[in-house]
């Protein structure tokens, strides 16, 4: 069975930039759905549901045809937002070391980057993620994901992650989806996001 997994801080710690009642429904409700449907979609296939969502979602040929849709949106819906909490955190250092290297020179420098992820974020239609990913051959690159689809089904590596859907900013930032993405860099975590830039692949 697939568990929610406990927020690393407690739901207010990323007061102001998102409150903690969107931290609560998001967590507590949205994410905890994901869970449940995902766990519902694979019931009775024991297999399937001791694997680690990630190894699920790469592997979405062992799904049967009849769950595949479902595995996408539920399971990639529990890998992301799971992905999401350990990305954000009150306290950080600024980006550093290999990974600051890698940003540099595929985007120029920390804030063409920040620029060019936000323009991509502002560009996701309707529901979806904008993600820093890691290709199979090393390098960087930006993508736009709707609904729940995961970089993992392509074979790539999130990194770094924004959920751009509604239900991740609206009690605070109603429409305002540019406001909550600028908040939104005074918490992520630039230590997570190098440790998954340098983890091995698999
Ligand atoms: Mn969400």
């Amino acid at each position: 069975m697939f568990i929610l997994p406990d927020l690393p801080y407690p739901s207010d710690a990323l007061e102001p930039y998102i409150d903690k009642t969107t931290m609560e429904i998001h967590h507590g409700k949205h994410h905890a759905a994901y869970v449940d449907n995902l766990n519902k979609a694979l019931a009775g296939n024991d297999k399937l549901l001791n694997l680690p969502v990630e190894e699920l979602l790469k592997n979405l040929d062992q799904v049967p045809e009849g769950s595949r849709q479902a595995v996408i949106n539920h399971g990639g819906g529990h890998a992301n937002h799971s992905f999401f909490w350990t990305i954000m955190s009150p306290k950080s250092p600024p980006p550093f070391g290999k990974l600051l290297e890698a940003i540099n020179s595929t985007f120029g420098n920390i804030d063409k980057f920040k620029e060019a992820f936000t323009a991509k974020a502002m560009s996701v239609f309707g529901s979806g993620w904008a993600f820093l990913i890691k290709k199979p051959d090393g390098t960087l690159s930006l993508k736009r994901h709707s609904f729940q689809n995961s970089p993992l089904i392509h074979g790539n590596t999130p990194i770094l992650g924004l959920d751009v859907w509604e239900h991740a900013y609206y009690l605070k930032y109603q429409n305002r989806r540019a406001e909550y993405i600028t908040a939104w860099w005074n918490i992520v975590n630039w230590h997570a996001v190098s440790e998954n830039f340098s983890r091995v692949q698999v």
